[in-house]
Formats: C-alpha cells, structure tokens, sequence
C-alpha cells in the first residue's frame, strides 16, 4: 500500500488518456424508467430528480414548481444533506437558487438557498466544535458543502479546514467501518472547491488525494469499490477527480462492467440508491448539475422488476445484543426454521411472534426502505449516536433488513451500535 502515493502523483503527472466510462444498455434504460416512475408530482424526490437530468431524462416543469414549493415549505426542518438535493436540484433544472420564487408573477422577494444552507452548515460546524461530531453525518456535510460550491456560494476557511481535517484525520466514517460513500461525496464536495478556486487550496488538494488514495484501495479485483451500493458514489468520486486517477491507474471498464450486471440483476431496487450509480455509468456525476440544457417534457414506461423464486426450508440463528459494552446477559438468540429467500424483516416478525419481550422490533419508512429503530424496546438515538446494526456473524450486511435474505446457518446478529 505504501507505493500507492508515489504510484499517483508519477502517474498524475502523465498526459491524461480519455476516460470513456460510459455504456448505455437496455438495462440502464430499464432504471431510468424506474426512477421516472418514482417522481411524484407533489412531491418529487430530490435525488431522483438528480439524477434523471444528469442523465438527459426530459422532466416536466410542474416538477420544478413541486420541488420550489417543497423546499420553501420545509426549510426550517429539512436536514443539512435533504435540503442540499434540492439545492443540486434546482441547479440541475436551470434555477436561480439565490433567488427562488415559486410564484413568478408575484411582487415578494426571493428566498436566497444558499443563505439557508450556510446555516445549516454553520449548527453541524457549531456541534463539530461542541460535541466532536456533526449533528447529522460528514457524508451531509459534503453534500452540503458541494450544494454551497456549486452555487458558488461563500465557504469560509474554517469551515473547509473543519471538514478537510475531518478527512485527513479518518473522522468522515458514520461508524467503524470506512465508508466509501461518505469519502465519495467528500471528494466530489472537494473537486468542485478546488475548480471554483475555493481557499486554503492546499489543505483542499491534501483532503482530496487522501480520498481518492482510500476509495482507490477500496476497490477489489472485480472493479466493486466498498460494496455494490457504493461503487456508483465512488465512480462518481473517481470520474471527477480524473486529475489524480488517470485511466492508466483506474481502468473504469472493469467497475462499469460489473455494475451494470448488478444493475441487470435487479439489485437497484431502492431509487435512491439507484439514483447515485445511474449517473457514472453515462460518464456524469453530480458535478455537472450546473452543465445541462434547459428543455421540458416527459416520457415514462411502467417497468417490471422481477423476484428470483426461491424454494426449500433454512436455518437461521438470529441474536440481539442489547447494550453497547454487552457479554452474554443481554444477548438473546433463537434458532429459526424459515423458508428459502426469506427476507430479515420477516425473520424478525417471525422472532418477534415467538418471543415479543427480547424480540419486539419498530421500523420507520424511508426511501430506502424500513429503517429498524427499536428492538427488544431499546431505541437507537441521534442523540447518543446509537443505531441497530446488523452483522452476519462479525459482518455487517450490506443492505436493509427488508432486502437482505439469509442463507442456511448464517448468525444474524442485531447490535446497538455507535456511529
Ligand atoms: C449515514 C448512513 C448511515 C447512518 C445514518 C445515521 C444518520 N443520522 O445519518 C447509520 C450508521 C445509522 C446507518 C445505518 C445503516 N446503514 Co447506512 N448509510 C449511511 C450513508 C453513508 C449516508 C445516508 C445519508 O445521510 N443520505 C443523505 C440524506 C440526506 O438522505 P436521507 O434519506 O435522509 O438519509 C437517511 C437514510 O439513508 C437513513 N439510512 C441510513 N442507512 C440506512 C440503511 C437502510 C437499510 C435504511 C432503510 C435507511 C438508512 O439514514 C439517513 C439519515 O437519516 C448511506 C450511503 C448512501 N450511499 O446512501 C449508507 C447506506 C444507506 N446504509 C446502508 C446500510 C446497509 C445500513 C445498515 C443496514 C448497516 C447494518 N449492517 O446495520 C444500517 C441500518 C440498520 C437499521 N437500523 O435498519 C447501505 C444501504 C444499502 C441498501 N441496499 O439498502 C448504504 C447505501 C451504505 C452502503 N453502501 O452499503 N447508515
């Protein structure tokens, strides 16, 4: 690993060879249409939105006017990296966002977003400084920090140095593990600070090489960059920041190849996870929100996604571990018979039925899917920075409980967890 550094800056230093990291098939087409579908009129998500005009995706402008109106609504209670999508969105739909208005004609000022935005940055700047961590994640943070950029918008110097020590420190990751979603969108957040000429420019250059070296080395033989779902991120991060990774150091070929066989596979079925590998596999990433044409009108197809059957009975073990320093009095295990496929959320139904004291479980909807934020009673917090992880033995899944489906003699294990 040691060699990487100097491997980068000697091959920086070469001509730069045209990426080409872009393939559209069938397939591709199929998400589109998926996350087409998923706009709703009222109100549209954000991302999705996105995403869809990153990759050419004709969008009416009533969609424009639901996500003005959205945005000005719930502006007060939208988080630092919610509120930034639809800074990026507004960006993408050729939006003046210093200036929103949602009705033209009328006589009222415009709400500055960016001014919004910055304060928000400012309470997560303000809770770094108190409690050590941020009050959402440093992965809104980025986003945060990428909406500001974009808009051009003021960043002081602190706050850079704030976020950039962050990165050069490893203080980015929500939880143990190193993410490399979270180190994608910082980098992307970075690319744009240093093409809009943002200060201090070399502790901007350190953060930026120092992510890109770790999302580099997250990536396997087969091209995956962390997991599946993080790869779309990391494409995003790499394609950017081409500077520091010529096509002779990353081969995007091999990565593309593979995420468009997941993307085949069905494995997209979230939008918004589909909305983050969409982009890279056209060669875009969310860097070029402020780079497309401004026309309207809309076209969208129903899509099939279809579920592989799956037969035969298993055996899974399934633990919770209540309590952060915990041996064995708060950990409560039952050894489940379930039919093939079946997913966690229903194994957890199935323990919860069998043993409601240990086993009761709650679970809120997200646009990923149902997120579990209590089990046996015990509540994850923000507060306290705890969350119910779960773990196949000492691995964590990489999916939601919803999707994720064992196999016969996994350990399923719920634990409260820091992040
Ligand atoms: C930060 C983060 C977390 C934090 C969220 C805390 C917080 N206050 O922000 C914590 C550490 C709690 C977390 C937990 C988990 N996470 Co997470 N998380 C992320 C990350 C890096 C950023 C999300 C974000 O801030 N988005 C931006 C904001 C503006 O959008 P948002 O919709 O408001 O975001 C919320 C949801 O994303 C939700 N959330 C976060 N993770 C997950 C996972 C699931 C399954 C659900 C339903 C919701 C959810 O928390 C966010 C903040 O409220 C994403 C990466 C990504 N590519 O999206 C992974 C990601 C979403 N997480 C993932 C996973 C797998 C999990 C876990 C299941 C891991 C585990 N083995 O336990 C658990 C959830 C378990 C449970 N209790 O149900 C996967 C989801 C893959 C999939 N196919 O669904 C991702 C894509 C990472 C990856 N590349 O694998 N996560």
């Amino acid at each position: 690993m040691a060699y990487l550094p100097l491997l980068f800056l000697t091959l920086a230093l070469l001509p730069d060879s045209p990426q080409g990291c872009a393939r559209w098939s069938p397939a591709i087409g199929n998400l589109e249409q998926f996350l087409a579908e998923h706009l709703h009129e009222q109100y549209p998500d954000p991302s999705v939105f996105v995403t869809l005009r990153l990759v050419n995706y004709s969008l009416q402008q009533k969609y424009v006017t639901s996500l003005k109106k959205n945005v000005l609504h719930n502006a007060a209670t939208l988080s630092s990296g919610e509120f930034s999508f639809y800074v990026l969105a507004l960006i993408a739909s050729c939006e003046n966002t210093l200036n929103v208005k949602v009705n033209e004609s009328g006589t009222t000022p415009g709400i500055d977003l960016g001014k919004l935005l910055s304060e928000k940055v400012g309470q997560e700047m303000k809770s770094i400084a108190i409690h050590g961590h941020p009050i959402t994640t440093y992965y809104q943070i980025g986003l945060a920090m990428l909406a500001l950029c974009k808009q051009n918008y003021y960043i002081s110097k602190g706050d850079i140095k704030t976020f950039a020590h962050a990165v050069i420190h490893s203080r980015i990751s929500p939880g143990q593990e190193f993410s490399v979603d979270t180190a994608a969108i910082a980098a992307l957040a970075f690319r744009c600070m240093q093409q809009q000429l943002y200060q201090p420019a070399d502790t901007i250059r350190i953060a930026s090489i120092k992510l890109i070296l770790q999302i580099f080395c997250a990536k396997d033989a087969q091209g995956i960059i962390g997991n599946i779902y993080s790869t779309g991120l990391a494409m995003q991060a790499l394609i950017a920041n081409g500077q520091l990774v010529p096509f002779q150091v990353w081969n995007c070929s091999n990565t593309l190849r593979e995420v468009l066989l997941e993307i085949g596979a069905g494995s997209f079925t979230s939008p918004t996870l589909a909305s983050q590998v969409l982009p890279p596999t056209q060669g875009k990433t969310y860097l070029d929100v402020d780079q497309l044409p401004c026309s309207w009108a809309v076209d969208a197809k129903t899509v099939q996604i279809l579920e592989a059957g799956n037969s035969g009975e298993i055996t899974v073990n399934y633990t919770v571990i209540i309590g952060l320093s915990c041996t064995t009095s708060c950990s409560h295990s039952l050894c489940l018979m379930v039919p093939g496929g079946t997913r966690l959320l229903q194994l957890m139904k199935l323990a919860e039925e069998k043993d409601p004291t240990f086993f009761t479980f709650t679970q809120i909807r997200t646009s990923l899917g149902p997120f579990i934020t209590s089990i046996g009673g015990v509540d994850g917090s923000e507060k306290e920075r705890t969350y119910w992880q779960f773990l196949n033995g000492t691995v964590p899944i990489p999916v939601g409980v919803a999707e994720y489906k064992a196999s016969n003699g996994e350990n399923i294990i719920a634990r409260l967890s820091k992040y």
